[in-house]
């Protein structure tokens, strides 16, 4: 049994089923100790729950599990149609959606344990909730890549849990329209990054590109377009790259603590985050909407040859 969710646009399917969680033996540990081991004999299961022909483009599937952290009341860990992410903004606003519509949880806050770290999370009512993703930091600012087609631009390397590439003078508006050159631009700075060898810590892919714009609504602070590793637009502005971004603006003197700060989707969606310090550690906040799409029971037919989904992620890479 899953249940399924849209954030802004961008959909979480989060895997409700105790009993088929309880047949997965993940071992004992932390939440990235399980995740690991659910990636190294499971494949088969992310697939069937996000490729086709059972899930959708820029689908992030969701599997709980016992937090090792005492003070955490949930774990979690995400994946997509090409692997996994240590932390995704935009499904955990779904899962507490989701959580909250079962009853699982009431609203007010909870911690919950992901493989970057744990994240405070709050429910506060219907489709909405908030979460302060893992402590922003940047390892690069104002690098310049030069793309295949001889241009070069600019762009912050920083993370709140994902790797991002941040960049403003990409030349094109962040409009629904501009979709296929938006992604063309992004996979050029997607591969540009990796042939420079510009990586993450531990040689860590940078495998979201973010592309800035100004807002369409002047109330709204900025708008983006982001390339996910699978390949897919996010279709709400990205929960982890907003906290990132709003790490960098601090830093830049551009955001006080506590200043709000409104991000537009290329799709016109909007979180709303800011930024303040505890214990001299950075903590973004990002608050969206999710709503519930479907509840379903996923049929996995033996004589099915896509039981386990489509055997290759197809990967628009242009
Ligand atoms: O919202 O953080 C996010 C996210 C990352 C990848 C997909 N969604």
């Amino acid at each position: 049994r899953v249940i399924d969710s849209h954030t802004i646009g961008e959909p979480t399917r989060l895997v409700l089923d105790d009993a088929v969680l309880a047949g997965l033996d993940l071992g004992a540990g932390t939440v990235r100790s399980r995740r690991e081991v659910f990636r190294s004999r499971y494949d088969d299961v992310r697939r069937a729950l996000v490729t086709d022909p059972r899930g959708v483009e820029a689908m992030v599937g969701v599997i709980l599990v016992p937090p090792a952290d005492p003070s955490c009341d949930l774990g979690a860990f995400y994946f997509n149609r090409v692997g996994f992410l240590d932390m995704c903004g935009h499904a955990t606003i779904g899962l507490t959606v989701s959580l909250g519509y079962t009853g699982r949880i009431t609203p007010g806050p909870f911690r919950l344990e992901t493989p970057a770290g744990v994240v405070g999370v709050e429910w506060h009512g219907g489709s909405d909730a908030s979460f302060q993703s893992v402590t922003p930091r940047r390892i690069h600012r104002g690098l310049a890549i030069r793309c295949p087609d001889g241009s070069v631009v600019t762009g912050d390397v920083a993370t709140s849990g994902l790797w991002f590439f941040i960049c403003r003078d990409h030349g094109l508006p962040i409009v629904p329209e501009a979709i296929p050159q938006l992604l063309e631009k992004a996979w050029a700075l997607r591969r540009s990054l990796e042939a420079a060898g510009v990586t993450g810590d531990g040689g860590e892919l940078i495998d979201h590109i973010v592309l800035m714009g100004p807002p369409l609504d002047p109330a709204n602070s900025a708008r983006n377009f982001v390339l996910c590793p699978d390949g897919a637009f996010h279709r709400s502005p990205c929960g982890t790259a907003t906290s990132a971004l709003v790490g960098c603006l601090h830093e830049d003197g551009l955001l006080a603590e506590g200043e709000a700060w409104r991000q537009e989707s290329i799709l016109g969606g909007l979180y709303e985050a800011s930024i303040r310090t505890r214990d001299r550690l950075l903590v973004p906040t990002v608050r969206g909407r999710a709503w519930i799409t479907s509840e379903a029971t996923l049929h996995f037919a033996a004589d099915d040859p896509y039981r386990a989904g489509f055997p290759q992620a197809i990967r628009r890479d242009s």
